[in-house]
């Protein structure tokens, strides 16, 4: 029976980076997630006939949440769920399952690289029919309905059972249970030299991937052992938990501690690598030796033309604005399109479907290509092994000939947790509001050659965004200031740093910004507003 539940809105519920994310607490309150959703079904006009898929990162609230999906879809008129088995889904499957049933839309349910469990955070990706996240002029419309939402509807029925793949039926509503695993692994060998892969794990190349107990687990087990032939037991941490067993599922020097540990050691493999929670970020490792995601962007767009599905050429490419320069000096020696997007995957999306690039990448290690809307972690990893594979030569050794061919951005991003967020926004505010006087001024070493807001004119829809203060200096380094729009509470305030060397190659990365960190505090005001004297984060 479909029933129509009166509800009271909840003022919080506005979209950031991608998607909402919330404390798990929070998110689990009496209609919190009805609400959302049903703002979502009423501002696209209803869901009547329409299919959408949905599935999640496997983390707590996701099994209590896909049921409160399935009945309120079926109350709205959807024709048709297509679910991953037992719930699971990744972030970038998710994409491919929608392009390729041309669905009109999907949720994925994850706070992506945040904690999960009662005490973590909870969220949902939404997704439209492009197969990328919704745009801003949508996510507006959400939120104003949330904000006076009064009732939403939902079928009173059982629990459906999601463990058996097939089809069934709720109320009108047609539930197809799939095997997400195989459609993203027949999209992988399209796309890549598996045979070539087969042969370098063969060969007695060694290799590391941590799933941080989230939901790539199956998949990299599946792609990198049994397919690949990746010696048992290289993938780790592989069986999705709701709380991550404890983990915090960003894969980066931090968070991956572990990995990071056998990588530095003697027991070290050839190759060391992660995604976070729900698959669409990646970290990759040599010997003792770390790429950064902005360096890996440059380094995958330089040798395309090793991977079969690129091979015959590729449009352009693009990163997000705090991303570090290293791929446009490829992009201007390969010739082809470079684009600078705000944070957020969705600004890609417009430049792919009107086929300006074909791989974009950001520094908060997600990379990607138009295979699908949305960035990739499996697929950055099998593009470093066909590298790999098809030169012969390790990670550290790739990366090095790359900054010998066309220098070193040195790179760092310092993140300053700030509890109050009136305070953070004031700090940009203000910061803002100085940037003409910073012109021409000299701090330390560094004098400020232009200092300006980010602003980004989308060449296809011809919306304007503005996201991060940027400070060029003369000697080519940059500081780009801006709060994350993926956190659960407080603020995030995240100060790009990068310098640019053409010759002699510090190693001490951390040293060598260190100058670059400590103007970024004064500049910004940092420790006199916040008392910090150095960031709470270094990535
Ligand atoms: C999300 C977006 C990314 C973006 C990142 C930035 O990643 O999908 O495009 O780069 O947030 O986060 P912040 O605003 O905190 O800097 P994910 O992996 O969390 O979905």
């Amino acid at each position: 029976m479909i029933k129509t539940v009166q509800t009271k809105p909840y003022t919080d519920q506005k979209m950031g980076t991608a998607g909402l994310r919330r404390k798990s607490k929070v998110a689990s309150q009496e209609n919190y997630v009805e609400n959302f959703v049903q703002s979502i079904f009423d501002a696209i006009g209803g869901v009547e006939g329409q299919t959408f898929i949905l599935g999640g990162d496997g983390r707590y609230y996701n099994k209590v949440a896909i049921q409160k999906i399935l009945k309120m879809a079926a109350a709205n008129g959807m024709k048709k769920v297509i679910v991953g088995q037992n719930g699971f889904i990744s972030t970038p499957t998710s994409s491919r399952v929608l392009l390729k049933n041309k669905a009109d839309g999907g949720f994925v349910l994850t706070a992506s690289h945040n904690p999960g469990g009662p005490n973590g955070d909870f969220g949902i990706k939404y997704a439209v029919s492009t197969g990328g996240q919704c745009p801003t002029s949508l996510s507006d419309k959400i939120y104003a309905n949330t904000l006076n939402i009064k009732e939403y509807k939902i079928l009173e029925t059982a629990d459906i059972d999601l463990s058996k793949i097939g089809v069934q039926k709720l109320g009108d509503m047609e539930i197809e249970v799939i095997d997400s695993l195989q459609d993203y692994v027949d999209m992988m060998e399209n796309i890549f030299d598996f045979e070539a892969i087969k042969r370098l794990f063969k060969s007695g190349f060694t290799f590391c991937f941590d799933a941080m107990n989230a939901v790539t687990g199956p998949y990299a087990q599946k792609i990198f052992e049994d397919i690949l032939g990746a010696p048992k037991g290289s993938v780790v941490n592989y069986v999705p938990m709701e709380d991550f067993g404890g983990l915090h599922p960003d894969p980066n020097l931090i968070y991956a501690k572990d990995l990071v540990n056998l990588m530095w050691s003697d027991k070290a493999p050839d190759m060391g690598a992660a995604n976070d929670g729900d698959g669409d970020r990646n970290m990759i490792l040599g010997k003792k030796f770390f790429v950064t995601p902005s360096d890996s962007l440059a380094i995958l767009t330089d040798n395309y033309k090793l991977i079969p599905a690129y091979k015959d050429g590729i449009y352009g490419v693009a990163k997000s604005a705090a991303t570090s320069r290293a791929v446009g000096r490829v992009a201007k020696a390969l010739n082809i399109g470079y684009y600078e997007v705000p944070t957020g995957w969705k600004y890609f999306c417009n430049l792919m479907d009107s086929k300006r690039i074909t791989f974009c990448g950001e520094e908060s290690f997600g990379t990607g290509s138009n295979h699908i809307r949305e960035k990739d972690g499996i697929w950055a990893i099998l593009f470093w092994l066909n590298i790999i594979a098809e030169t012969g030569k390790s990670v550290e050794e790739i990366t090095r000939e790359h900054w010998k061919k066309y220098g070193r951005s040195y790179y760092m991003r310092n993140d300053y947790e700030i509890a109050d967020a009136e305070l953070a926004n004031k700090l940009m505010n203000d910061l803002e509001g100085r940037l003409p006087s910073l012109e021409g001024k000299t701090f330390g070493a560094f004098k400020v050659s232009e200092a300006k807001p980010f602003i980004y004119d989308d060449p296809v829809d011809g919306s304007s965004t503005k996201n991060g203060l940027i400070v060029y200096f003369e000697d080519g380094s940059r500081i780009v200031y801006r709060l994350s729009g993926t956190g659960s509470s407080g603020a995030t305030l995240r100060v790009y740093l990068e310098r640019y060397e053409t010759k002699s190659f510090n190693e001490n990365v951390e040293k060598y910004l260190e100058p670059l960190a400590d103007v970024s505090r004064q500049i910004g005001e940092i420790t006199e507003r916040t008392g910090k004297t150095k960031a709470d984060l270094l990535t």
